[in-house]
């Protein structure tokens, strides 16, 4: 994530990861104030072992696209929600990649944050059979606890 601002939004993403144990780690990697950070995160990061990166960013949130442009892993980007204009210049500034650089881009906030995590499980899961099932699980208890009944 960009700033420890964001850990409000992007800890819903390490909880995701936590409840279906999915190994981890959560960094303050700022595009703007941390470039020579998010260049050795970004560069290094196949090479140590990671699979798939969130990446959490808000307002001119360049971190997402510049991490993807930096490693061929897949990037998902999460728009936190900014004060002054809710999340929108995230979102748009995330979501606008110019064709031939992908970041898989989430909702405002906290269920881009949720989502996040769950998309970088099924990607995982699908070399991971023990993380496929506990993800089936979860999704069917999901499923299980809406009720019918409205009130
Ligand atoms: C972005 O600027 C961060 O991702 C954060 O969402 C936003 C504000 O950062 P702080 O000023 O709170 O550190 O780079």
């Amino acid at each position: 994530m960009g700033s420890r601002s964001d850990w409000e939004t992007m800890r819903h993403a390490a909880e995701v990861l936590e409840t279906l144990g999915v190994p981890h780690e959560c960094r303050v990697v700022s595009a703007h104030r941390t470039p020579q950070r998010l260049y050795d995160y970004a560069q290094s990061a196949a090479a140590r072992g990671l699979k798939v990166i969130i990446a959490g960013a808000g307002g001119a949130a360049h971190l997402p696209g510049m991490a993807a442009a930096m490693t061929r892993l897949p990037v998902l980007g999460v728009p936190v929600e900014s004060k002054a204009l809710s999340g929108m210049d995230s979102l748009l500034s995330i979501v606008q990649m110019p064709g031939g650089i992908p970041v898989g881009t989430l909702a405002i906030g906290k269920p881009g944050a949720i989502n996040a995590g769950l998309l970088a499980a099924a990607i995982l899961a699908n070399a991971d059979a023990a993380l496929a099932e506990r993800l089936d699980a979860w999704r069917a208890k999901q499923t299980e606890d809406v009720s019918v009944d409205p009130v």
